[in-house]
């Protein structure tokens, strides 16, 4: 029988790498579109017959459509395939894959590129939340080259800018999903936060650990992965995440003294292997952890104030370099609340063509 022929496009958004399809080009039936992506990415740990990469970087997906919504442009949902799991997982968002979802949509003609930038309104489906991202298209027309440096990326690029509106509960339905700042679990304080990424703030050094061990170094630690493991078990029903065996999220966030002039340095699990750096709404979510009283990060992080603009700039360190959230805050009666976080990404056009399914 003939293959199936898919257009997609390949992107490096941020410091990861994924397959983006415009959603008119899969079934709309659930089931069936993610046996598709299944068969796109490869569904053993080695990715052998498909795209992945066979690392959770590099083993993701973004499908985009014209927005459902009169307040965005366009539609993005983030898919996880889970490396060596046969499964995929829509609980997360991504804000590296989102970094290329604007230039997939210039590309795509979803969206005209203007003179100098262009702007675009996200809908991230995932969570329900809304992003704006300016892209850089001199000309009218879209350019990958630029002076940005990133983290976790050789080189530099064309700067995408990130501005989230609203991060709060983006999967677990409330910042504090658990009702506290702090809970103990296993006998180690936890903060377990969902400002756009549902993350467990630890200190390392309740755990036995420095913190500023590499990711080789912590990923070879069995019993630290293990225990980490047991705390996730318990947390993701308090967390309202349900059972996350097997789940991409909650990630694990190891956090100690900033070294490099930071506001926190972090080793993050997401959530079975240490990332690199750490994931874009990750840090973001590890910062509302450093602004807000009483978490565990209180003891760890630099003290950050917001400027007389209500902008809190938080630097997090991680394994290869540095982070920095610029939070947008407002204080209210009731203490500091968070309005909305930029950040900037970069992103790059890989590859684009057709894909075939058996
Ligand atoms: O937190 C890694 C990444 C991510 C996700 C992860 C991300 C985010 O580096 O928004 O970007 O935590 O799985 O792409």
């Amino acid at each position: 029988m003939a293959q199936r022929a898919i257009p997609y496009m390949q992107f490096r958004g941020g410091s990861s790498k994924g397959l983006y399809f415009d959603a008119r080009d899969l079934p709309v039936d659930i089931d069936h579109r993610n046996q598709i992506l299944l068969d796109a990415m490869g569904r053993d740990a080695r990715q052998i017959d498909g795209l992945g990469g066979a690392h959770a970087l590099t083993s993701k997906v973004a499908i985009i459509s014209p927005s459902s919504r009169p307040d965005a442009d366009i539609d993005y949902l983030f898919v996880q395939v889970v490396v060596g799991e046969n499964r995929v997982d829509t609980t997360p968002n991504c804000g590296n894959i989102l970094a290329g979802v604007g230039p997939f949509a210039i590309e795509a003609n979803m969206v005209d590129a203007q003179e100098g930038e262009t702007t675009i309104c996200v809908h991230m489906v995932n969570s329900g939340k809304l992003c704006t991202l300016v892209v850089q298209t001199p000309m009218g027309e879209i350019t990958y080259e630029g002076n940005t440096a990133i983290a976790g990326v050789p080189g530099t690029a064309a700067a995408v800018v990130c501005q989230y509106q609203d991060t709060i509960g983006s999967a677990c339905g409330s910042l504090f999903p658990t009702g506290q700042h702090i809970d103990t679990i296993n006998g180690i304080e936890v903060s377990c936060i969902d400002n756009g990424m549902p993350v467990v703030l630890l200190r390392a050094s309740d755990l036995g650990i420095t913190g500023y061990e590499s990711p080789a170094e912590l990923d070879a630690n069995e019993q630290l992965k293990a225990s980490l493991q047991a705390m996730r078990l318990q947390l993701g029903p308090k967390m309202n995440l349900g059972d996350v065996d097997g789940a991409a999220v909650p990630k694990m966030c190891l956090i100690s003294p900033a070294l490099q002039g930071g506001v926190i340095n972090t080793r993050t699990f997401i959530p079975y292997k240490c990332h690199d750096a750490i994931g874009v709404l990750g840090a973001v979510s590890v910062a509302a952890g450093c602004i807000l009283p009483n978490t565990v990060a209180a003891d760890v992080a630099k003290t950050v104030e917001p400027d007389s603009d209500g902008n809190v700039l938080v630097s997090v360190e991680h394994p290869s370099g540095e982070f920095t959230c610029a939070v947008e805050t407002s204080t209210e009666d009731s203490g500091i609340q968070l309005t909305g976080v930029g950040l900037l990404r970069t992103a790059r056009l890989l590859s684009r063509g057709v894909l075939y399914i058996s």
